[in-house]
């Protein structure tokens, strides 16, 4: 229904200091390819290039693209393909799964969600998946429960799309702990048995694209995201005082360092600001997996990134805790991870 509006909604409209450039210079951010890593004779001098190139990204603003990531892209054409036929429905069958006020899970059209003023320009579907071998399905019992048996088909996509996504994350996470100094195994056992999200974006076209956002501006609470962007571009990454793009390139994931990982890093690495815009011509979706831990972990940086000049950078925490925040008492921001912290200090972990 959006796309049809000649004028948009007031509450659409973002103040003048957060409305989008037109002009948004390409970010440099390294291209990892993964073939030789992911091998089974993975060479130790492109591991060691490969897991350079991420730290010194990551110390900047965390973002970087990886290629030959072992992805089939009919599996990413497909996960794509099952967005388009989720949000070509009406608007009474996506309401099926409405997000609850609450929830990070379900159907949300910016008309549905607990804020009032700046709203972005989208729609979304997001779910949960669990690495977890004793309840494998997740993703498609999601589909069918919620939505009925006739989405087992997407079900099935997305299940599988959601087990890649986690075997993917484990490798980077192992591609972290090296490029931190930190034993290959300790992120990747950390995050075994992850309880993530999976989200997908849906911006139809706006006729006024230079006064509203897609997304707006903020930096991932959870662990580390792995996106699929279509063909059109949107994303932008604000790194030294200024708003930059990533442009799509259909072989890539773009992964970036929310902000759960910025304080197992112990602040090394960047959870960074970035936002997405949308246009007046095209549609534009993107596949957005969030790692994040199992729910009761207690995340703290390893000892390896401590020492007498290095305190911590913020006190013990679990996702589920962080999640509570950011769901009932804080739109995630730049600020986040230091507004949760000061938070946390005033309630103790149970
Ligand atoms: O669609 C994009 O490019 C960015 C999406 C995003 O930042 C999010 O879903 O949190």
């Amino acid at each position: 229904m959006l796309n049809l509006q000649a004028t948009i909604p007031n509450q659409f409209i973002w103040p003048d200091d957060e409305k989008p450039c037109t002009e948004a210079p390409e970010l440099d951010v390294p291209l990892i390819d993964l073939q030789n890593f992911l091998s089974a004779s993975s060479s130790p001098s492109a591991t060691l290039e490969a897991s350079r190139l991420i730290s010194e990204a990551c110390s900047k603003h965390g973002f970087f693209l990886v290629v030959n990531h072992g992805i089939s892209e009919e599996l990413i054409s497909d996960a794509h393909e099952c967005m388009a036929r989720f949000y070509d429905m009406p608007p009474s069958e996506k309401q099926k799964v409405q997000r609850k006020p609450g929830e990070s899970c379900g159907y949300a059209s910016s008309f549905t969600g607990r804020f009032s003023t700046k709203l972005p320009w989208k729609e979304t579907l997001s779910f949960r998946f669990c690495d977890d071998k004793n309840s494998p399905n997740t993703v498609q019992d999601y589909f069918c429960d919620a939505l009925g048996h006739e989405f087992l088909p997407l079900g099935k996509v997305y299940q599988e799309y959601c087990e890649e996504m986690s075997s993917l994350s484990l490798k980077i996470m192992e591609l972290l702990g090296l490029s931190l100094g930190v034993s290959r195994d300790y992120f990747r056992e950390f995050f075994e048995e992850n309880d993530s999200i999976m989200r997908l974006n849906y911006y139809p076209p706006c006729q006024k694209p230079n006064l509203t956002l897609g997304t707006g501006p903020h930096c991932d609470p959870t662990s580390l995201t792995i996106l699929h962007q279509d063909h059109v571009n949107g994303l932008q990454v604000f790194v030294d005082n200024q708003w930059r793009s990533i442009s799509p390139n259909p072989k890539a994931f773009v992964v970036n360092i929310g902000d759960t990982f910025m304080a197992l890093s112990n602040n090394i690495y960047k959870s960074c600001l970035h936002r997405a815009v949308v246009n007046s011509q095209s549609e534009r979706k993107s596949l957005a997996f969030f790692l994040c831990p199992k729910k009761y972990r207690v995340v703290k940086p390893p000892r390896e990134l401590l020492d007498s000049n290095t305190p911590r950078r913020y006190p013990d925490f679990t996702w589920s805790m962080l999640l509570e925040f950011t769901q009932k008492h804080y739109r995630a921001d730049m600020n986040t991870l230091q507004a949760f912290s000061d938070w946390l200090t005033k309630k103790p972990i149970k």
